[in-house]
């Protein structure tokens, strides 16, 4: 049964990859699932229609028959289950890619939204100047912890799995920002999942939803 994700009409980032969708597209791609996507407006995700799917009102859902999911690390979950491809066979090494798909959300992404926050919501504030490095401080904590554990490999855990899709979807927030160049090994963890051709594949089919809106 092809599976139906939802996705931003036109999408903030200019279908840059970094609306939420784009995790979901890229599991889907490495695992070879095609899919179906229904684009929503920003008012269209706050109907009840969509509050029916997304108790939040927000992108991305996943149905799939009488299955609907939201919550992106969820959905990416569900997928590397029923497919072969994210997840390791060996129950040990499977625990700890899970592992690191909670770490990515639960540990890295806050600090990076927060930034998000308080450079893209919060930079007219009086307190702004002063919160800022504190936040960016708590952002380069984690990179430098990951950093470290990460070292020199390729991938967080042997072979790319749910847990690199998921870490590489977080750290991508912030390569506009600069911060990350000064964490080459980190840069280049990115670089290697964006050099996926399933996630240009996924990259590509969002991008073209900005286009195609964009240019009507
Ligand atoms: N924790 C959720 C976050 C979902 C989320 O923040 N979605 C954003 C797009 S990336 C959204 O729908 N924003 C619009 C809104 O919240 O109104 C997930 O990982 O799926």
């Amino acid at each position: 049964m092809t599976p139906t994700i939802t996705a931003f009409e036109r999408s903030p980032d200019r279908g840059r990859g970094l609306a939420r969708d784009m995790r979901v597209r890229w599991a889907l791609e490495e695992v070879g699932q095609p899919y179906d996507v229904r684009l929503l407006s920003f008012s269209e995700m706050k109907e009840p229609a969509h509050r029916a799917l997304h108790p939040f009102g927000q992108i991305p859902t996943y149905e799939e028959g009488d299955l609907a999911l939201f919550e992106s690390g969820a959905i990416v979950f569900h997928i590397a289950e029923h497919h072969a491809g994210l997840l390791p066979i060996d129950a040990h090494a499977r625990a700890r890619a899970i592992t690191w798909m909670f770490a990515a959300l639960n540990t890295v992404e806050p600090p990076i939204l927060e930034l998000t926050t308080a450079r893209l919501l919060e930079g007219d504030r009086p307190w702004s100047k002063e919160r800022l490095p504190l936040v960016e401080g708590r952002v380069r904590d984690r990179l430098d912890q990951l950093s470290s554990r990460l070292g020199d490999a390729d991938w967080l855990d042997g072979p790319f799995s749910a847990g690199d899709l998921m870490m590489v979807s977080v750290l991508l927030r912030l390569k506009s920002s600069g911060i990350l160049n000064a964490y080459p090994n980190l840069a280049a963890h990115v670089a290697r999942g964006e050099a996926r051709p399933a996630y240009k594949r996924a990259f590509d089919a969002q991008l073209a939803v900005y286009t195609a809106v964009s240019t009507r």
